[in-house]
């Protein structure tokens, strides 16, 4: 990677990085207030934090980590011109104006709606233009990312696409396709809404728009994780990739089942006809085939690099993993998680189950597994190796045991906080709540103990975030021996030469997912349109200003 590349990424990796301080410090706070040790000082809000914490880790952090991640990607694989990277710096800063705008009408207390925003909660315009500006950088993100690929098809008519380009752009498609819904409802619904413009909002449609685009977020934080697992992963453990064709299976699938699902953040939601939420729930099962895929190639990848080193036996393989190396064991143990995660998400998806737990803290626990845990590990293990390889320095042995206290500490502080979490949601405590005694009441006392708890593993964490705060300066800053990082790239193993060439039929793929969209929200969406004219309940809301 260039000197002018490496400068584009690390800028988006400083801002990442600086999001994870603030939005860490929001998250201890949060469980300290709801533990009912402390109160929040100089008047902040509860909600404010929340907004904060939400915002500065769910949308900034990952977007920011993610897009500069997969510029790395690109620029490896199928190289970047100096026009898209010029292209890319346009789009870095607009995101860069979007944040500042939308993190100033928190921070002043005018947006404290949470990450999902929905009506009738209202912020101040300036945090919905924020939004908006910040979508448009991304897009062009997405813009760089397409033309960096269509270039190279170009340059090598006929051949394969790099698995790695492959990948970045399945990601950036389902962001763009998803992302389309949500700046609908920014633009035409909470923008004129929030200015006065009009006095009404269609709340159901304002928050069907957001779940559209909403749980496509979730894979658009994880396919990134899926591509180091897939492409870095074997590479690190001395193996090969398992299958070409499969990686590349699993990402084809998440393009087409990974937006028509937003219902199943509905199924309580009255207005909605429940055909049409057991249709999404149909399709939400569909998206967990493509991570049981890769579950399956991981575990194929571990095998055969252990077989290859002379270990046999049915766990012989176990043995032969580089558990002292951190850029295995952060995103390593980021895998596990995902196990006990993917079976909350599949728990959360069915109605009845749907029932028991939502709105509870299972929810806040079940995403700290997925994102915060398997997302966010193997995005450490990432940049155990990212960070020097673009700064020219090395990850010393010192850095990589800091990284392996680092790995155990999130591991512990996580296991505590998502593992109370998960049992006071299931004993009914509400997530999104200050801390209360609820009047007294017999059920609420069962609570106390399990939130104590999360502020015991939100304290561990926040002590693992300022080491990993701790380590990224040191890997971006400090002097190391000589030589660079590697950029560790797997090869393939015995069935790269089995990918269909159909895998590359753009239109073929995006043409379904738009079919799969129209037949998911279609029918539902003038249901929802028809049923609430203006003026009827659930549009016009007294709500004024947050
Ligand atoms: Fe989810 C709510 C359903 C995955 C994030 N989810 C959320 C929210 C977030 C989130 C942020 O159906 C809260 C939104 C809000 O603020 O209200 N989720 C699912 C389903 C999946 C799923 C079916 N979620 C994720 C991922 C996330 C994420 C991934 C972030 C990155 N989720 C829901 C539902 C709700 C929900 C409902 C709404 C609940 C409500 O009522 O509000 C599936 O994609 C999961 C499939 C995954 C698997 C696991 C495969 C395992 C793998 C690991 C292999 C391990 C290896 C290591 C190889 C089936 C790939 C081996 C190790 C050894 C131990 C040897």
């Amino acid at each position: 990677i260039s000197k002018p590349e490496a400068r584009l990424i690390m800028s988006f990796m400083y801002v990442a990085f600086a999001s994870l301080l603030i939005g860490g410090l929001m998250g201890l706070l949060q469980t300290l207030v709801r533990s009912g040790t402390f109160k929040l000082p100089f008047g902040i809000g509860y909600y404010q934090i929340l907004t904060v914490h939400g915002v500065i880790l769910g949308l900034v952090l990952t977007t920011f980590f993610i897009i500069g991640f997969q510029y790395a990607l690109m620029s490896k694989s199928v190289g970047m011109s100096n026009g898209q990277r010029k292209l890319a710096w346009v789009g870095y800063w607009i995101m860069m104006i979007g944040t500042v705008l939308a993190a100033t009408m928190i921070l002043l207390g005018k947006a404290n709606v949470l990450y999902t925003f929905y009506a009738p909660l209202q912020a101040h315009p300036l945090y919905y233009i924020g939004l908006a500006l910040f979508v448009v950088g991304t897009w062009i993100a997405c813009f760089v990312n397409f033309h960096q690929l269509a270039k190279w098809k170009k340059q090598n008519p006929g051949e394969k696409s790099p698995l790695m380009a492959f990948m970045v752009v399945i990601n950036m498609l389902i962001w763009f396709i998803s992302t389309l819904g949500v700046a609908t409802t920014v633009l035409f619904q909470f923008i004129p809404w929030s200015l006065g413009m009009v006095d009404e909002i269609n709340v159901l449609v304002s928050r069907t728009l957001f779940w559209y685009f909403g749980h496509p977020l979730v894979y658009f934080w994880l396919l990134p994780a899926y591509m180091a697992w897939y492409t870095i992963i074997p590479k690190i453990i001395g193996g090969k990739i398992f299958s070409d064709a499969l990686a590349r299976l699993s990402f084809l699938l998440f393009l087409l089942f990974s937006i028509p699902v937003g219902f199943h953040h509905q199924l309580t939601e009255p207005g909605i006809d429940p055909f049409w939420k057991y249709i999404q729930v149909v399709l939400t099962f569909a998206v967990a085939i493509p991570s049981l895929l890769t579950a399956f190639s991981m575990f194929a990848t571990f095998e055969m690099a252990g077989r290859a080193k002379g270990y046999s036996g049915l766990f012989g393989w176990f043995k032969a993993l580089p558990w002292k190396d951190v850029r295995f064991l952060a995103p390593f143990i980021g895998m596990a998680a995902f196990i006990p995660g993917g079976a909350g998400g599949l728990i959360n998806a069915s109605n009845q189950l749907n029932g028991v737990i939502h709105n509870t803290i299972w929810v806040t626990g079940h995403f700290h597994l997925t994102v915060a845990t398997t997302v966010m590990l193997t995005f450490f293990g990432i940049s155990y190796w990212l960070i020097p390889h673009l700064t020219g320095k090395k990850l010393t042995p010192q850095l990589n045991r800091l990284g392996i206290i680092q790995t155990i500490i999130w591991t512990v502080g996580m296991t505590i906080m998502s593992g109370a979490m998960h049992i006071a949601g299931l004993l009914g405590a509400p997530r999104r709540s200050d801390y209360s005694v609820y009047g007294g009441t017999e059920q609420a006392q069962e609570w106390i103990g399990y939130q104590i708890a999360q502020a015991i593993g939100g304290t561990i964490l926040f002590i693992g975030i300022l080491l990993m705060f701790y380590i990224f300066i040191k890997l971006a800053f400090n002097s190391s021996p000589e030589g660079v990082e590697e950029f560790p790239v797997a090869e393939y193993g015995d069935h790269d030469g089995a990918t269909p060439k159909v895998f590359e039929n753009w239109r073929l793929w995006i043409g379904i997912a738009v079919v799969l969209i129209l037949f998911a929200y279609t029918i539902p969406l003038i249901d929802i349109i028809q049923n609430s004219p203006p003026g009827s309940p659930g549009f016009k809301w007294p709500i004024g200003n947050s």
